[in-house]
Parts: C-alpha cells; sequence; structure tokens
C-alpha cells in the first residue's frame, strides 16, 4: 500500500488543505486519498501490458519477452499509446463537432438563445477557407462556416481545410512527411484499426500515424471548437475574476458548472441574471444564484464572462464538500464518477446533461440547443429548489483576483493597439533578449502528485528566467489560484527584461489563455510570430517550449502530439506512459527515443516526460538558449534590462485594485 501523504504533502492549495482535513473528519474518500491507498500498476502505467485482445492480457515484465501474438514492449508501447492519443483526439474533436452543429443551428435560426456575437472573428475565420464575405448576412456566412466545418469530421481524402493556417513550411513538411490528416474521424478509426490484433506492429510506423491523429485534433476538432466558441460567445478580451473555493457563498444558491463544452454554461450563466430567476432565489431565501465553474468550463466562462472559477481538476469533490453547492451541472470529460456518491452525503444534486455522459444516481437534465434557455432555467430552478435542504457549510476563505481572456487576437490588439496590432513587439523583446524565450504551461492536476506543487514551482521559476508564460486549463487556474494572474502583482517575482516589457505593455507575466481546446490558440501566436520575421521561418525554431507538469488525461497526450509536430520541444511530468522497465538501457528503447530523438529528427520538435521539476526548468532553459543560438540572436543577459518603469508601477500599486486594472488594462473591472 502507497504511504499516507500530509495534507501539505497532497496539495500546495490552502482551500484545498481545510477541505482534506474536512473529509477525513467527516470520514469521506476523495481522489487524493484513493492515490495514496491504492498504487498504481507499474506494468500497465509503463506501458507493457496489453489488453488489446482475449488471448491476453499480456503483461510483460522482462526485456525480450513478448505477447502471446509476438508483440514487442515496444510495439505494445507504441499501441497503447496511439489509443490514448486518439481518444483523446476524439474527445477534443467531438466537442468541436458538436460546436458546429451549434453554429449551424445558430446560422438557421433554430438554437434558443444563441446569437452570433463575434462577427469580425467569423469573417476572418471565414476568410482563410475563402468563404464569400461581402454583401452577405453574418447568418449567411456561419452556415457556409458550419457546413464547412462539420464536413472536416467525415472527410475522406484531401486535407483538413484549417491546415492552411499553419507556416507554409510547416505544411510542406508534413505533406514529405505524409501525416496531413484527411479527416479527424478517419484519423482517429485509423489509429483503432492499426492497433487491433494483427495489424500494424512496426512502432515507428504506428508513432507516424499518432502524429496524424494528434494533428486532426490540434488543427481540426480543437482549432474548430475554439473558433466557433470565439464567434458565439465572443473572444476573449482581459476582464477582472477570481478563483479557488471561497468564490462560493454562504447566502446564496451556488450552481457549479464543471466539464468542457461553453454552449449549456453560458446560455446557464445567462439564465442566472435572469430577473425570474433572481426572483425565484430570492423566494427560497437566498440572495440569487451564485455561478462558479471547475475545469475547462470555467475557463470558458471566466475568460468571457469573469464567472469565478471554484477550482481546477481536484477541486471537483474539494467544492461539494464545503456544503454549500446545491447543483453541479456537468458535461463531457473530466468528471469524476466519485461526485455522486460524495454528493449523497450533502444536498448537492449532481445533473447531468450531456447526451454522451451518464452517471449513476445522478440527475440527468438533457440539453438541446434547440430550447438551450429553457433546459437553463430549468437547471437553475432545480438547484434553487434544493437550497432549503443545505445543511451546514464550511467554505474556505480563500480566492484570489486574476484577470484571464488572453486570446490571441488580444495579444496581438495589446501589443500594437487598434491602429497597429502586430506581434513585432513580442518578436522585438525576444530577439533584444528582454524576454529570453516563451513557455506554455498547461494541463490537468494529478492526484499523484502535490496539487499544483509543480506547474507554479516550474511557472515561478521560469518567471525569474524572463521567459514570458501562458498557460491554459487546469494550470492556469492552479496559477490563478496563487496569485500570479493578476497583472502586475506578481511582478516583483518576475526576471528584470521580462518585467520591463510587462510594464511597458501593461500585461500580466502569464498571460491565461483559456481552456484545453484553445492550446490552438497557441498554435496560432506562434505562427503569427513567425510570419511576423525575426525568428525563423517555422515554429520549431522560436525559442519556446510547451510543459504539462501534472498531466493526467488522453487529451493532454493528443495535445503534446500535435505540439510536438508542430515543432515543439514538449515536457512532461510526472509518470511516462512509456516508460518501460527501470533498468532498461536507453539505446533498446525504441519508443522513448523515437518521441524524443526520432520525432526530433522528423518535425524538429519532441516529446520527453521527467519526474524532477528542476529537469524541467532546466530542459527548458537549455532549449531556449540553444533555439536563440540556432537563430544567431544575442545570448540571454540578466544584468542588461529592466532599469525602466519602476516608478510608474510603484505608483500603479498604491491604487485600488479596480482602478489598478482600468488603468493597466483599459477594462471596467467589474
Ligand atoms: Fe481535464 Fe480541461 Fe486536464 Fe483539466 S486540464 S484535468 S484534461 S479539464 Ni485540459
Amino acid at each position: 500500500m502507497a504511504q499516507k501523504r500530509s495534507y501539505e504533502e497532497k496539495s500546495i492549495d490552502p482551500a484545498a488543505q481545510e477541505m482534506l482535513i474536512r473529509a477525513d473528519e467527516m470520514g469521506i474518500s476523495t481522489a487524493f486519498s484513493r492515490a495514496d491507498n491504492l498504487a498504481p500498476c507499474n506494468i500497465g502505467g509503463s506501458g507493457m501490458c496489453c489488453k488489446l485482445c482475449g488471448m491476453g492480457p499480456c503483461r510483460l515484465t522482462k526485456e525480450g519477452q513478448t505477447g502471446i501474438c509476438g508483440a514487442t514492449i515496444d510495439t505494445i508501447q507504441a499501441r497503447n499509446l496511439i489509443r490514448a492519443i486518439a481518444a483523446g483526439g476524439a474527445a477534443h474533436s467531438d466537442h468541436g463537432r458538436d460546436m458546429a452543429f451549434t453554429l449551424k443551428a445558430v446560422a438557421n435560426g433554430e438554437a434558443e438563445g444563441y446569437r452570433i456575437r463575434d462577427v469580425a472573428k467569423l469573417r476572418q475565420i471565414a476568410g482563410y477557407y475563402k468563404i464569400p464575405i461581402e454583401k452577405r448576412s453574418p447568418e449567411e456566412i456561419a452556415n457556409d462556416l458550419a457546413d464547412l466545418y462539420i464536413a472536416q469530421f467525415g472527410q475522406q481524402r484531401g486535407e483538413l481545410a484549417p491546415v492552411v493556417r499553419a507556416p507554409k513550411k510547416r505544411q510542406e513538411l508534413w505533406r514529405e512527411r505524409g501525416v496531413v490528416p484527411r479527416g479527424i474521424d478517419r484519423e482517429v478509426v485509423e489509429a483503432l484499426h492499426r492497433t487491433h490484433i494483427g495489424d500494424d506492429q512496426d512502432p515507428e510506423h504506428i508513432l507516424q500515424h499518432a502524429v496524424r491523429t494528434g494533428l486532426a485534433d490540434g488543427w481540426g476538432g480543437s482549432m474548430i471548437a475554439t473558433d466557433v466558441a470565439d464567434i458565439l460567445f465572443g473572444t476573449p478580451a482581459p476582464i477582472l475574476g477570481q478563483a479557488n473555493l471561497g468564490v462560493l457563498k454562504d447566502d446564496m444558491v451556488n450552481v457549479v458548472v464543471h466539464g468542457h463544452e461553453p454552449t449549456l454554461s453560458e446560455m446557464i450563466v445567462a439564465a442566472s441574471q435572469d430577473p425570474e430567476i433572481i426572483e425565484y432565489a430570492k423566494a427560497a431565501g437566498a440572495k440569487g444564484v451564485q455561478m462558479s465553474g471547475i475545469c475547462c468550463t470555467a475557463n470558458e466562462i471566466l475568460m468571457r464572462q469573469g464567472i469565478p472559477a471554484a477550482g481546477n481538476f481536484l477541486h471537483q469533490e474539494l467544492a461539494i464538500l464545503t456544503g454549500s453547492v446545491e447543483a453541479m451541472v456537468v458535461d463531457v470529460q473530466c468528471i469524476m464518477q466519485a461526485l455522486v456518491d460524495l454528493a449523497s452525503n450533502f444536498h448537492t444534486k449532481i445533473i447531468t446533461t450531456s447526451p454522451k455522459v451518464r452517471l449513476k444516481g445522478a440527475t440527468h437534465i438533457e440539453f438541446d440547443e434547440q430550447k438551450a434557455y429553457t433546459i437553463a432555467k430549468q437547471i437553475l430552478r432545480t438547484a434553487i429548489d434544493n437550497y432549503k435542504y443545505r445543511g451546514p457549510t464550511h467554505i474556505p476563505q480563500v480566492k484570489e483576483d486574476l484577470i484571464p481572456g488572453f486570446s490571441h487576437e488580444y495579444i496581438n490588439y495589446m501589443l500594437g493597439g487598434s491602429y497597429r496590432a502586430s506581434f513585432r513587439p513580442l518578436n522585438d523583446a525576444i530577439m533584444s533578449g528582454r524576454i529570453r524565450g516563451v513557455a506554455a504551461i498547461v494541463g490537468c492536476n494529478n492526484p499523484r502528485s502535490s496539487q499544483d506543487y509543480l506547474h507554479t514551482k516550474v511557472t515561478r521559476e521560469l518567471l525569474k528566467q524572463d521567459v514570458l508564460v501562458v498557460e491554459t486549463g487546469c494550470g492556469a487556474i492552479a496559477s490563478a489560484k496563487l496569485g500570479l494572474l493578476l497583472g502586475q502583482a506578481g511582478l516583483d517575482q518576475v526576471g528584470p527584461g521580462l518585467r520591463e516589457v510587462c510594464e511597458a505593455i501593461g500585461i500580466p507575466p502569464v498571460l491565461h489563455m483559456g481552456s484545453c481546446v484553445d492550446n490552438t490558440r497557441i498554435l496560432t501566436v506562434l505562427t503569427q510570430m513567425v510570419e511576423e520575421g525575426g525568428l525563423g521561418d517555422d515554429i520549431d525554431q522560436i525559442p519556446a517550449v510547451g510543459l504539462a507538469p501534472e498531466w493526467m488525461s488522453e487529451k493532454a497526450l493528443a495535445i503534446a502530439t500535435y505540439c510536438v509536430a508542430s515543432g515543439a520541444y514538449v515536457i512532461f511530468g510526472g509518470s511516462s506512459p512509456v516508460s518501460g522497465m527501470p533498468d532498461r538501457v536507453s539505446d533498446s528503447d525504441i519508443v522513448l527515443r523515437y518521441l524524443s530523438e526520432g520525432w526530433e529528427k522528423l518535425y524538429g520538435g519532441k516529446l520527453e516526460f521527467m519526474a524532477d521539476p528542476d529537469e524541467m526548468i532546466q530542459k527548458t532553459l537549455e532549449h531556449i538558449d540553444k533555439k536563440r543560438a540556432a537563430l544567431g540572436l544575442q545570448p540571454y543577459d540578466p544584468e542588461k534590462f529592466g532599469k525602466s518603469g519602476d516608478t510608474r508601477m510603484l505608483e500603479l500599486e498604491e491604487l485600488p485594485l479596480q482602478e489598478r486594472i482600468a488603468a493597466l488594462y483599459g477594462v471596467a473591472a467589474d
């Protein structure tokens, strides 16, 4: 049995620690305690268990051993990995498909409560695909775009349309390597076909298709999800938000939305502000409805509406443990089955809404985009009716302010303003060495490591080293909970050159770019940096690294794969799903070497797994410096910059928060 950890070892978040103490006092299990009580299977965990047919499962434990069919450890590892990538890509892409169907319904006036909020983005995206825009209504353009996007899923031949948005050189490289995705569903199906008993058994050949499957996610399903969410709900711009369990309110009906798709959660947020619903809540004895989010649903409504995030992945159980949640409304992905059992200790209703996801014991109120607003109100009334059953509550008084909403459009605008929006200042700052490089720190929480520790340790150290950090997903919420996303608040902890840039432009040193499908925003930023000039002619030349220090989901592996194929060095923390036996000689470890050296030769990007955060930091900096040198840029010098701007920042620090934010970002802070 694994060793029990202290509360501080389970999470560095004080709100989480408080709730874990409460869970123990009440005798309730959580993912944290279950992780302590359930040791991971070393054979499966290292990718050496094959259960793809009825002759097995074949659990390989010795070098040279094979499965009953003769499959080697490397083949089994590659097959397991591509299946995970296909599942992760399928999850993101199915989300994208549903968004495309919603866009089609909105264009045809069949989706109650929705409208096209960002016509400029719609026109811009349509332009990429040569959809006519002149003298056409937004609905006509949206209808054509929806048809094109829906067709990407079932397309059998040719190339996925959004691939044209990658740098030209990268597109050519993909064509040469034969990995341009044909259709999203086709690549996922082929991944499953190839890994059926008796099919593709060359690990490198299997992993080549893993690249094509990953690209179908990043430059396909996920990109479609982000595009449509922006068109329907607005492209994010900086807004004031809050994060952590302290956002729950004792005197309000607390409704927590959890999962991924913004379609229903946006509608629930709108309905929660409907006077009829507020009256209904008041009649039930509450002051109103307090909305908050968990996981990527949180990110979607946080960056567009400023709705607070109750927390990241490992906070889903902790929110219920406060006893203050009337309803947790879930859609798809990252929803623990443990929620229903846990909720039975309180009055909390778990409400499932997706036709794809049911939990035994949960209330099911199915989402239908044609009557979304009506359903949203029905869900809220169900939550309000539940308020009278609330027992004693224990809400940790822990929360932090943050400023999310750094879409690539906003980053472009903030760098140059309305008349000269451009990535030039960012490229110049990297070229001069004020910014050493860029790190995207993304991904999940994992109860096998201390919650938020790896994320924030890596983030803090890279900031000190003048690395600009962009974040998405649960990693962004980790930084938010620890106060790293609040404008200038963290600037005293960042390197001098980076600080100078943040002060000059008025940005936080950590930019929250959205949910996990929004990692495609990072692809767009990297592409625009290439197109701006000065940092090479392809993504693999930019001094940038992607990290997922606390990854756990198959979606994270899909993201890693498309980032590598796009040219990025990607570092994953925690355990490696292809680690093999501890004493395996690395030369014989075909899969590990292929993901790193093999993919680097083919795509300029590589995927490596390492548990130690200091090693992650060191490898990140080495890579950034290597890319700087290859571009012929000046070596990074921490002494060179950072002597300007301090007076203005000191003045700003004196201002009340709302005024400070208005001065820095030019946005209303409420
Ligand atoms: Fe899930 Fe997107 Fe991971 Fe968080 S970061 S635990 S996948 S919610 Ni995507």
